[in-house]
């Protein structure tokens, strides 16, 4: 293989995860409530009826879940912090949770212990339902934006020596559009009565979408003030927006292509929220916008805007699918713009997701990472992608592992990231499929699969998919020679100088094989045997170590 078709040097790759939708425990070790935990139990709010009080258990379960993230050979985990972990009632005036801090201070410890670089999330949607209860929440300027920037500064204190990568907070506009426009996530406000008893649609997410703005430019202020020169990390917001095609050669559609990504990723509620790109690094606001918005679209004072200016080190990207879009339609969350995956001929784009929104189109990825760079000029963190398989839930796990519709996905999704960074120069520096275990999908509770792990929720055993082989091997294979050396040096130095490591305890060959219950092993003998030589490799490995100790 040629050096132009691997990974740059210093490229992270690993699986994320957040913290509501895997934790579990939700009164354990003195953890306060989020919004999600009672907005789940509200009838009719998730699909199954699901809530997050066991999820995947990890809270529990936290060691086994990084001796299979240790098994998979990864190099870096993207997970989230529970706010009400760590200040049970949220607010910069409430009492800390030493027992929190310390669950997250030994979990950053464990993953570095196996050589695998912590990427934490500080706000993945769990909202302390304390500051919901007392001033509102996100509606709340003065408030959030001090207990935010209070929440961090105890993260970054207590976590921030051995954590090089931040994220502030995960998709704003799911926060803003889904929890305060639509009415669908926690907390569950919107103009439509039949559906949230409180609630203004038409103004409420766009406060919202500024003050989380705010309160992430304010968290960054903070790290760079006090903590980067020491800590040396680095910190930004993370935005979900999916690429838009026009549904045909109209200008109409061409347009509205441009419009839903005006309002997507363009420039608010995301990138407004981010630093607001466009006006920060292009100089103007999107004209449409404001024409669509008028006096409802909040505006920063000088003071604001001095905070909010640059105040991420990257652009953080979640991207899943891309939209046909057509001019018309009333949705202004979605920029007055029709989405659809059926071309005019009556073709689909590509594979339909279990869910709705999602269909397998992978040029539409690359056209987005191209579109985000030469726009915004910015290092671009790939945070999360993945693929849901229509009616996985359904099957057994035997045939679920079998998970080809998801390999599809990352087999386009791969090939488009090298190609983005080989041949279209792109600055790409880390790629993390969501998600590492099948989990609490939201409003979709568990009826819905995205991990590389299926989950099995009576045992909660972990049975890898094929996807996780297929990632773990292309990933090994596309890894910068120089990079792959130095980090499995420094997994070796920590594996041996820590005493709960997967080598010290003789368990590496076990895990690298990822010895599967229920007749896993059936799958495709060149996977098989892909498998067994790796397994060998590591068996190996260990056993020189093991003799060198
Ligand atoms: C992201 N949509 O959410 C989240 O960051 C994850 O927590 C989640 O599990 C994952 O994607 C899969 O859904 C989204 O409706 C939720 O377009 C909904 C949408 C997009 C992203």
């Amino acid at each position: 293989m040629s050096p132009s078709h691997k990974l740059p040097k210093d490229f992270i790759w690993g699986f994320a995860t957040a913290a509501f939708q895997i934790e579990g425990s939700a009164n354990v070790d003195g953890r306060g409530k989020s919004i999600w935990d009672d907005f789940a139990k509200l009838p009719g709010k998730t699909l199954d009826g699901g809530n997050g009080d066991v999820a995947t258990d990890s809270y529990r379960l936290w060691k086994e879940d990084i001796a299979l993230l240790a098994s998979y050979g990864v190099r870096s985990y993207r997970f989230s912090i529970s706010w009400s972990r760590v200040i049970p009632l949220g607010g910069r005036n409430d009492p800390v949770n030493q027992a929190g801090i310390d669950f997250y201070s030994k979990f950053v410890d464990e993953l570095l212990a196996h050589g695998i670089q912590p990427f934490v999330t500080l706000y993945h949607w769990d909202l302390p339902q304390g500051l919901q209860d007392r001033y509102g929440g996100w509606l709340n300027k003065d408030e959030i934006v001090k207990d935010f920037t209070n929440y961090a500064k105890i993260c970054f204190e207590a976590l921030g020596d051995r954590v090089e990568h931040w994220l502030t907070i995960n998709e704003p506009w799911c926060c803003a559009i889904l929890g305060h426009g639509r009415g669908v996530f926690a907390p569950g406000r919107s103009s439509d009565r039949s559906r949230n008893p409180e609630g203004d649609s038409s103004t409420e997410p766009w406060i919202v979408a500024h003050h989380i703005i705010l309160a992430h430019a304010h968290a960054v202020k903070l790290y760079r003030d006090e903590y980067k020169s020491t800590q040396k990390g680095q910190i930004g917001i993370t935005l979900n927006g999916d690429w838009a095609l026009p549904y045909d050669n109209t200008p109409e559609n061409i347009a509205a292509a441009q419009h839903a990504l005006d309002f997507a990723i363009g420039e608010y509620p995301f990138s407004y929220a981010l630093a607001s790109l466009d006006p920060v690094y292009l100089g103007f606001y999107p004209p449409y916008m404001r024409e669509v918005l008028g006096d409802r679209m909040p505006d920063f004072t000088e003071e604001e805007w001095s905070v909010v200016k640059g105040s991420s080190d990257f652009y953080g990207m979640n991207t899943y699918t891309t939209n046909l879009c057509r001019a018309g339609g009333e949705d202004e969350f979605q920029g007055n713009v029709d989405y659809t995956f059926t071309r005019p001929d009556g073709s689909q784009l590509g594979a339909q997701a279990h869910c709705a929104w999602l269909q397998d189109y992978p040029d539409g990825f690359r056209q987005l990472l191209n579109y985000i760079w030469k726009r915004y000029k910015m290092p671009i963190y790939v945070t999360e992608n993945g693929f849901a398989v229509k009616g996985e839930n359904d099957m057994p796990v035997e045939e679920a592992v079998k998970d080809y519709d998801r390999i599809h996905y990352f087999q386009g999704t791969t090939k488009a990231l090298l190609d983005a960074i080989n041949v279209d120069d792109v600055d790409i520096r880390s790629y993390f499929p969501w998600s590492l275990l099948d989990n609490f999908e939201w409003a979709d509770g568990y009826t819905t699969r995205f991990g590389i792990t299926y989950v099995d929720y009576e045992t909660q055993k972990r049975y890898p998919k094929e996807s996780a082989r297929f990632l773990v091997k292309w990933f090994t294979e596309h890894e910068d020679s120089e990079t792959a050396a130095r980090l499995d040096k420094l997994k070796r130095k920590t594996t041996n100088a820590s005493s709960s490591t997967t080598i010290a305890n003789g368990s590496v060959s076990s895990k690298a094989d990822t010895k599967l219950p229920c007749g896993h092993e059936e799958g495709s003998p060149a996977t098989q045997q892909r498998w067994g030589i790796r397994a060998t490799f590591m068996k190996f490995i260990a056993a020189i170590l093991a003799f060198i100790r």
